[in-house]
């Protein structure tokens, strides 16, 4: 869930009544336009889905004024730097390191499955992109942080607004970031096969990156 300003996001786990429906208690927070995602796996599909919608929340709408860039963001005495640049058309790496009062965080605990989710939304008309991090967290060689690794392709250039979510002493923290993606040297391409294009209606879950084929360790909704 997240106003058209980029502004409001929350990341939320509705349950299921077992017969179709899903729910969460809410409350709106403020005034505006929201974009609601919702993540679904499909059991006949096998794969993720996203169906969004667009509804208004009545009120006085006072936008978030645009910043520029931003690689830090911080959450009480939590501090998370973004390293890396994200690029238009190739896969490139992104990596988050986590500190608490300045000291690396290497306690970060699973959090549906990953030490990360990073979701990707285009400035503007906010296509969608969800991306885990490499390596899981039972795999035996990924460390609970400081750092947190993705790999992410933007489909085009121009600014995304990125927020991860991780998980620390039983609380989940939401950080905003803002990055500019680049056109990808033509040398600099990739060739892995990680080409899903979100849509500003509907897109696919970029699992691509992942390093198995069975690699997407959550497969509730979310
Ligand atoms: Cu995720």
């Amino acid at each position: 869930m997240v106003r058209t300003d980029g502004a409001e996001f929350r990341h939320v786990h509705p349950t299921t009544d077992g017969a179709g429906t899903w729910t969460i208690p809410w409350s709106w927070g403020a005034a505006g336009t929201y974009r609601v995602f919702a993540d679904f796996v499909p059991t006949d599909l096998g794969d993720t889905v996203t169906l969004t919608s667009t509804l208004e929340v009545a009120g006085d709408f006072a936008p978030a004024p645009r910043g520029g860039d931003t690689t830090t963001a911080a959450d009480g005495d939590l501090a998370v730097e973004l390293d890396g640049e994200l690029a238009a058309g190739a896969s490139s790496e992104l990596t988050f390191t986590v500190t608490r009062d300045g000291e690396p965080v290497t306690t970060l605990e699973p959090y549906l499955g990953a030490y990360g989710h990073l979701v990707a939304l285009r400035d503007g008309d906010l296509a969608y992109l969800h991306v885990h991090p490499m390596g899981e967290p039972d795999d035996g060689e990924t460390e609970p942080g400081p750092g947190i690794t993705f790999m992410a392709e933007a489909p085009t250039p121009g600014r995304y607004l990125l927020y991860l979510d991780l998980q620390l002493d039983g609380t989940v923290h939401s950080l905003p970031f803002v990055v500019t993606a680049v056109e990808a040297d033509a040398a600099a391409s990739h060739t892995s096969d990680s080409h899903d294009e979100p849509v500003p209606g509907a897109g696919t879950h970029d699992d691509s990156h992942s390093d198995s084929p069975d690699g997407d360790a959550h497969t509730d909704a979310h």
